[in-house]
């Protein structure tokens, strides 16, 4: 008689110690009814490894080596480490496949999150990571000591190309480094791709000389992803330096592969996270915005969007500070059941990016929270200053000075007339 193997129990082992290679997971977990803690966590390390639904009678020796295991649970937290050889060197969506695939859907479980992940530094190697990084952007731009500062065309979708580079490039004139297109606007019937990029590259131009500071633009190439590399060439023959990709909607292989594009190119990468809120808003269930903002400094973003704590958007601020520490440390500090430790061995930092009703009243929190190296995109509150859109990006541009030189807002207003405009509109209001 052959021997019946217990499966989902093999994979759960209290004294496992994970070998340096292998990469551990941070998952949160609730069983579902008359499923017990173990036989939980085994499913989650076995459905996300080898394992299968039911007992096998054969199993190759190679198996046993490829096992997840369930070794650490604290409450409703568990580690699960996950051998080395489990994974195909550069390939982001496998990983996913296996860490945040099947086990998403077990009706054992009544709530799973991903929480966080630890790669090692052979798993990381194998993953370009940001082109430029936080360092190379600021020489890229030639901007220093303090936020890089762009802005959206308001209202999102529905301008035409000229008129929406008539608004870049007020934008630009107001002080602002980066005119932004709206995450869903690509191609469309009354503002086509091509047109809009000459366009602004002409008044960027104009931008630049006038101003005698650098301006640039992330300019969504989001598509199926043969037109996106089109898209990027183009880009790149207009003298831009950056594309932004809505990279949750793109999928995560089409990053990788737009990373090597654009990367060829010298360009940098603007990564918008439209989407993102269906897999992290619900905190018991899904993956988390860490896990995303993780895996986007890995395959080489240089920036991504981390949210506001302030703005109109979810995220609280202890969130979106761990989401800055992944994206911006050289080594990150574990935190219990928050996040685990990571050293990105030499990776390039990525700047946060915050944005989502901004204002000029905000300026202060959100430096604040992530102090002069992040991205600051203020698009609704530069357009709807009182006096348009230049003016808007003025009071931006004089909060941040007001901050920098330790003075109050409402006192650096009394002789900046387009920062008291903008604070006798909105105030320090919190949009909704
Ligand atoms: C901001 C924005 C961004 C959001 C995305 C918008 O515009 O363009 O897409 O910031 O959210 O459409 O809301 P406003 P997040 O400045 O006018 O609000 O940054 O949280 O990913
Ligand atoms: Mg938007």
């Amino acid at each position: 008689m052959q021997k019946k193997v217990e499966w989902y129990l093999d994979f759960v082992d209290p004294k496992y110690k994970p070998a340096k290679d292998e990469l551990t997971a941070l998952f949160y977990f609730e069983p579902a009814a008359g499923v017990s803690t173990n036989e939980a966590m085994g499913r989650i390390a076995s459905e996300s490894s080898t394992g299968t639904w039911t007992t096998l009678f054969t199993m190759p020796p190679r198996m046993k080596k490829l096992m997840a295991h369930a070794y650490e649970r604290d409450g409703g937290f568990v580690k699960v480490a996950y051998p080395f050889d489990l994974w195909e060197p550069g390939n982001a969506p496998q990983l996913l496949s296996g860490i945040a695939g099947n086990i998403f859907g077990m009706k054992a479980l009544d709530n799973l999150r991903l929480i966080d992940i630890q790669l090692p530094k052979e798993y990381l190697r194998h993953f370009s990571g940001p082109r430029h990084g936080m360092a190379g952007v600021r020489k890229m731009m030639n901007v220093y000591n303090r936020p890089l500062l762009g802005a959206v065309p308001k209202p999102k979708i529905g301008f035409s190309d000229v008129e929406h580079a008539n608004i870049g490039y007020e934008t630009w004139m107001g002080g602002f480094d980066f005119v932004k297109d709206d995450e869903n606007l690509t191609s469309t019937k009354f503002n086509n791709f091509d047109k809009r990029v000459k366009l602004l590259a002409k008044l960027r131009d104009k931008a630049e000389h006038a101003t005698g500071d650098r301006k640039d633009a992330y300019i969504n190439i989001t598509a199926e992803t043969d037109e996106m590399k089109r898209r990027a060439k183009l880009l790149h023959d207009y003298g831009f330096r950056y594309a932004m990709i809505d990279v949750v909607t793109c999928g995560f292989s089409s990053v990788q592969t737009l990373r090597e594009t654009l990367g060829d190119y010298g360009m940098a990468i603007h990564a918008h996270r439209a989407m993102h809120a269906m897999f992290d808003k619900n905190p018991k269930h899904g993956m988390s915005m860490y896990m995303l903002a993780k895996l986007m400094r890995m395959i080489g973003v240089d920036q991504i969007h981390a949210g506001t704590a302030v703005g109109k958007l979810v995220g609280t601020a202890t969130e979106v500070r761990n989401v800055s520490d992944t994206l911006r440390e050289k080594k990150v500090s574990e935190q219990k059941n928050v996040r685990l430790s990571q050293d990105w061995h030499g990776i390039k930092q990525a700047f946060p990016v915050t944005s989502g009703g901004l204002h000029p009243g905000l300026v202060p929190d959100l430096m604040k929270l992530f102090g002069d190296e992040c991205v600051m995109l203020v698009s609704g509150g530069i357009h709807g200053h009182p006096r348009g859109t230049r003016a808007g990006a003025m009071a931006t541009r004089q909060a941040i000075d007001a901050v920098h030189e330790g003075e109050t807002l409402a006192n650096h207003a009394r002789y900046n007339t387009e920062l008291r405009e903008a604070l006798d509109k909105w105030g320090t209001m919190h949009p909704k």
